[in-house]
């Protein structure tokens, strides 16, 4: 039978939930985490009752826009992406490059809502045609994905309610994840506890947050401890000067498996590139397809760090994985404080790449909240297995979704701002953008 030209399932309701999930007060280069992260749970019905779902980082002024685009959304069909995206960019254009912003996540907008759309209707198409979201994606390259332990420095606490406080009934990596982490002694104890409990093969350390010195130390003593079949990561989120980055990038020559945005910029990166021999990755200075020309232009980076919330949905990044085969660079994944169904998404687009070189970041050992129905995603060997039922293969667990709402309005937070949190701790503190 013909079913060309048949109208699929079009968009009947958008439901837009921001959520405040506890997060450990965790260290970066721009502060300090608050002890809820935020994120935005998007929840898209066709006409004909089926759901579909995505998450995206929380911020007030996207979910604004995301409410401002219900209009030109209800009534679409959930099969014509690229239309949807073209109603969406004429009438909120595009986000430009200054509006990335300076610190380490992205703060544009209209990325987020491509991704929080595009998700939800991939999972909607996925359950129409009966397939996982990876299927609709090319198809499932391997069955289990592989991430990377992501160790923070922090403060002593457990975030949310307890804030800088612990838990005393708290065990194994429940209570590691309380634990102080401000030395190298300390994040070689957190290593160790968060590869006990995950089975993580790969570390990366977020760095940015102490003078390179301590950093490198604590790099030095991973591998001390790890040995070398583990390979290490180290991310200053482009505080060093080009010649920090050098001296420092040099050092660790023997023990990195890739250095990632050791400096800001294009320019500073592409200067590091020449003088360490050791690849450099990144999430800051190659951020947007707008940025590709530059980046093969001058040689910024080896390795990108893909984000289907940044890059606009998943299928761009599959989109961005064709450009770095290309031009012979890496894709790997970023990630930010998230759930499950953040997860999900990353796991099918992370079984879909053509190859996965890198274990992918993610946040998620930080987190203890969870708004799936089956609580949390099991990790084994470090790999989460690919989500089999159609589409992304997690349902909203409604209850948890609903607890999970009133902390975000009891919290009183509407975006992340690591600079004021960290001023609580440290009056007068200030993010800056190069500091050593
Ligand atoms: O969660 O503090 C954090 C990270 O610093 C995050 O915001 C970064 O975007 O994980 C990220 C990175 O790799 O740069
Ligand atoms: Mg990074």
């Amino acid at each position: 039978s013909l079913v060309a030209g048949k109208p699929g399932p079009r968009i009947s309701a958008i439901t837009v939930t921001p959520i405040a999930v506890v997060d450990p007060p965790l260290l970066n280069a721009a502060g300090l985490h608050a002890p809820y992260a935020l994120r935005t749970i998007v929840e898209l019905v066709t006409d004909d009752g089926i759901s579909g779902i995505s998450e995206i980082p929380g911020n007030r002024d996207i979910d604004q826009a995301l409410e401002a685009s219900r209009e030109l959304l209800i009534g679409r069909d959930v099969f014509q992406l690229s239309e949807i995206r073209q109603v969406l960019v004429a009438h909120f254009g595009t986000d430009t490059a200054a509006q990335r912003g300076e610190a380490p996540w992205d703060q544009r907008k209209m990325v987020h809502i491509f991704s929080a759309i595009e998700v939800a209707c991939l999972d909607i198409i996925g359950k129409v045609v009966g397939r996982p979201v990876v299927d609709l994606l090319g198809g499932k390259m391997r069955d289990r994905v592989p991430f990377s332990a992501y160790l923070f420095y922090k403060y002593e606490g457990a975030g949310g309610q307890l804030s800088f406080g612990t838990d005393p009934n708290a065990t194994g990596w429940a209570a590691a994840r309380q634990a102080s982490a401000l030395n190298p002694a300390e994040i070689v104890a957190q290593a160790k506890a968060m590869c006990a409990e995950f089975g993580f093969q790969s570390i990366k350390l977020k760095g940015g947050v102490f003078e390179p010195r301590q950093e490198v130390d604590a790099m030095f003593a991973l591998h001390q401890e790890f040995g070398p079949e583990v390979p290490l990561r180290i991310d200053p989120n482009a505080l060093w000067t080009v010649e920090t980055a050098i001296q420092y990038g040099k050092e660790m020559e023997p023990i990195l498996e890739y250095l990632e945005d050791p400096t800001r910029g294009q320019e500073g990166m592409a200067k590091v590139r020449k003088a360490v021999k050791t690849p450099l990755a990144t999430n800051m200075c190659t951020t947007s397809f707008e940025d590709i020309p530059n980046s093969i232009a001058l040689g910024s980076e080896d390795i990108i760090l893909s984000d289907h919330h940044f890059w606009g949905g998943l299928r761009s990044s599959m989109t961005l994985s064709g450009i770095c085969d290309t031009f012979g660079r890496g894709l790997s994944m970023h990630s930010n404080s998230h759930l499950g169904i953040s997860l999900a998404a990353m796991v099918h687009l992370g079984a879909a790449l053509p190859r996965v070189p890198y274990a992918l970041d993610t946040h998620y050992p930080w987190q203890s909240d969870e708004v799936i129905v089956g609580g949390r995603f099991l990790f084994e060997e470090g790999s989460v297995a690919v989500p089999q039922a159609p589409g992304l293969g997690v349902e909203l667990d409604r209850t948890a979704l609903a607890a999970l709402h009133q902390n975000y309005l009891a919290c009183g937070l509407t975006k992340r701002d690591d600079e004021t949190e960290m001023q609580k701790v440290q009056p007068g503190w200030k993010f800056q953008s190069v500091r050593w």
